[in-house]
């Protein structure tokens, strides 16, 4: 196996497909997809375009749909909800299909959706998408941060750092042997530092600290957790999870 990882979904070479590709937004848009699947919800289909994402969920009951929508953190106007995962509860998205479009989140998963496979993880279901890995042994696997609007961003490296650690530790590759790029060694050594301190790394983070003025806390709380949910999303036909 030989690891990527990229910061960005704009950092993705453009001529190559993965067998295996991760998609990480652990503020918030993977985490929240990792609890709606959890809390029993049918699927969750990904849409950049929120009018298309009105248009195409038009096709299920509305007590059948949950429509999200998020832009700068905020709930877009006229959604059933933002991209907040405490808003999950089983009592809300049970059997339900959630329809979600956000910033940055869904357009990481959309650069991915032609790798082989597709998976999106956060720190809660870490461990489950590292499972997958070990029994799936792809060759070349890719974890995409989303970053935020083309940017770095510190919880998303991080994330990507504590599957690349889990990996590693259960590949017992040399670490040379396992990364496929620099930025394996640097999101792991940005894990290594930060890990039984996640809820401080998100308050240095610059999406942390804007979901901290949209007042956010608890679910930067919920985010930092890392095991908690053995969920793995996994793509069925493209944009569907
Ligand atoms: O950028 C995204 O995709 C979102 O996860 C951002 S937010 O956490 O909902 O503000």
């Amino acid at each position: 196996m030989k690891l990527f990882i990229y910061h960005t979904p704009e950092l993705t070479p453009e001529d190559k497909v993965p067998d295996c590709a991760i998609a990480v937004d652990v503020l918030r848009a993977t985490t929240t997809i990792a609890t709606v699947l959890a809390a029993g919800a049918e699927a969750v289909q990904v849409f950049s375009d929120l009018d298309q994402l009105i248009q195409v969920s038009e096709a299920w009951s509305a007590d059948k749909r949950l429509r999200a929508g998020e832009r700068g953190g905020a709930k877009v106007a006229g959604f059933d909800m933002g991209n907040s995962p405490l808003d999950c509860t089983p009592e809300r998205v049970q059997g339900r299909r959630l329809f979600i479009s956000t910033t940055n989140g869904t357009r990481a998963l959309q650069r991915v959706q032609n790798a082989a496979a597709v998976t999106a993880a956060a720190f809660i279901n870490r461990a489950a998408v590292v499972k997958y890995i070990m029994a799936q042994q792809p060759e070349i696997l890719w974890i995409v941060g989303s970053g935020w609007e083309g940017s770095f961003s510190l919880e998303d490296t991080a994330c990507a750092g504590a599957i690349a650690h889990s990996i590693w530790q259960q590949t017992e590759l040399p670490l040379a042997e396992l990364a496929g790029n620099d930025e394996v060694m640097g999101a792991i050594a940005l894990y290594a530092q930060w890990q039984n301190n996640l809820l401080d790394l998100f308050h240095h983070a610059s999406h942390g600290k804007r979901l901290l003025r949209l007042d956010c806390y608890e679910d930067l709380k919920y985010c930092a957790q890392t095991d908690i949910v053995d969920v793995l999303p996994l793509q069925q036909e493209p944009g569907v999870l």
